[in-house]
């Protein structure tokens, strides 16, 4: 693989020269030409930013040593006429930097980076090049950088080690049978001595026992995931309420959401009346579906739509359930036990039930009652509007009480 870089700080790259990069570098595997922008400038202060068109503050990468750059580094070399290059730009607008977006890079036979400064390059430099080569704008992460040199270095580190025959050990990469952060993040690992200033290794990892220490290294792998990144892991699996959903949980409360069982059924049916008493009231209707059914009605709803259920401590404490009408994903039964409302688990069942939609589903629906304002408030603030009267009811008759809101799927 070929790898250039353009820069106005060239020496900002020379860590590309250095350890096992370097290494692949000498082995031919990764040829590596690091460039000085301004080479490309022809004005004694070899001037490379100009200030932005519509005010603003800060500088803009001129468009004219870019297009000059690349033009000249994509002129075929003698003997490498059929290297397809992809064109990569740094930037904290572009699509997120993953070990899948590594492993794509590492076959291609070239690749030139493109490390912007300032506020960054004339858009017309992308969009000139996207026309004569694919093109990307890579982000390595949610935060600033002063320019695309670092977001490069980590990009390249990425990709060429992932270049069959780099570091000799193809093991070493099979080994890496995880791809990092598609399933969990790692366990944690010790070495010699087994003690060090007080902290022993733990127990476990000296037993012996092989099914022991797997046992213990995916426990501490997924306690890890749920402290660190709850975004990885399926909402099934065991988290803390804190790790769930950023309120504060009392120590240890450990909180379960999984889709619920026929056996749910009665604790749902008690959770489901207490929460419906209220939208009784404040409706002045009796006869709410959710508040009248039957347990067997409840068994059966739970065999009809995809139903969920948190549970804290073991008690059944919000629910919610979804399916698919149509073109339509429709949420509902979405409920919350009197003493943990106002934290937020409502939304974040409502954000659960809109995560698992079906593919064909291109909006979402709720209903309400018109007197119950706060949760009218709640779906509006989730982006929910009231759809247009007269509002059916499930058997298709008007339903003056109801008021049923949507969402465009996002
Ligand atoms: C590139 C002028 O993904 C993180 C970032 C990449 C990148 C950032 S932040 N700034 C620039 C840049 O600034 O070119």
């Amino acid at each position: 693989m070929r790898i250039d870089v353009v820069s106005i700080f060239p020496d900002y790259l020379a860590p590309l020269r250095l350890s096992l990069l370097g290494r692949a570098a000498q082995s031919g595997l990764v040829e590596m030409h690091i460039h000085d922008l301004r080479t490309w400038t022809h004005d004694r202060h070899h001037t490379v930013d100009d200030t932005p068109y519509g005010g603003g503050a800060g500088m803009v990468m001129r468009p004219e040593p870019w297009g000059e750059a690349l033009d000249e580094l994509l002129v075929p070399e003698p003997g490498h006429e059929d290297h397809a290059t992809r064109l990569i730009v740094p930037s904290p607008s572009g699509e997120p930097f993953t070990q899948a977006a590594a492993e794509r890079l590492s076959q291609e036979t070239r690749l030139i980076f493109a490390c912007g400064r300032y506020e960054g390059i004339d858009q017309r430099v992308l969009d000139h090049f996207a026309q004569r080569l694919p093109t990307e704008e890579i982000s390595v992460g949610d935060f600033v950088l002063s320019g695309g040199e670092a977001a490069a270095l980590v990009v390249i580190e990425a990709v060429s080690r992932l270049i069959p025959g780099f570091m000799g050990n193809a093991e070493s990469l099979a080994e890496e049978s995880h791809h990092p952060n598609c399933g969990t993040l790692g366990y944690p690992v010790y070495t010699r001595p087994t003690t060090w200033r007080g902290l022993d290794v733990p127990a476990v990892l000296l037993s012996g026992d092989h099914a022991k220490v797997a046992d213990w290294r995916r426990d501490q792998a997924r306690r890890r995931t749920a402290e660190r990144r709850p975004d990885l892991l399926h909402p099934s699996q065991v988290l803390r309420l804190e790790d769930l959903m950023g309120v504060a949980g009392r120590d240890g409360d450990a909180v379960a959401v999984g889709l619920a069982a026929v056996g749910d059924a009665a604790e749902l049916l008690t959770l489901q009346r207490s929460c419906w008493v209220r939208e009784a009231q404040l409706n002045k209707d009796l006869s709410l579906p959710p508040l009248v059914e039957s347990l067997d009605d409840v068994r059966a709803g739970i065999g009809a739509w995809r139903t969920w259920v948190v549970r804290a401590d073991g008690r059944l404490v919000g629910s919610v359930r979804a399916g698919l009408r149509g073109e339509v994903w429709q949420i509902g039964r979405l409920m919350v036990a009197p003493d943990l409302q106002g934290r937020g688990i409502g939304r974040w069942l409502l954000n659960l039930a809109e995560s698992a939609a079906a593919d064909e589903a291109t909006r979402f629906e709720v209903f309400t009652g018109v007197a119950s304002e706060s949760n009218l408030l709640m779906y509006k603030r989730a982006g929910y509007r009231p759809m247009r009267e007269p509002f059916g009811n499930a058997e298709g008759r008007e339903d003056p009480g109801v008021v049923r809101l949507a969402k465009r799927r996002p």
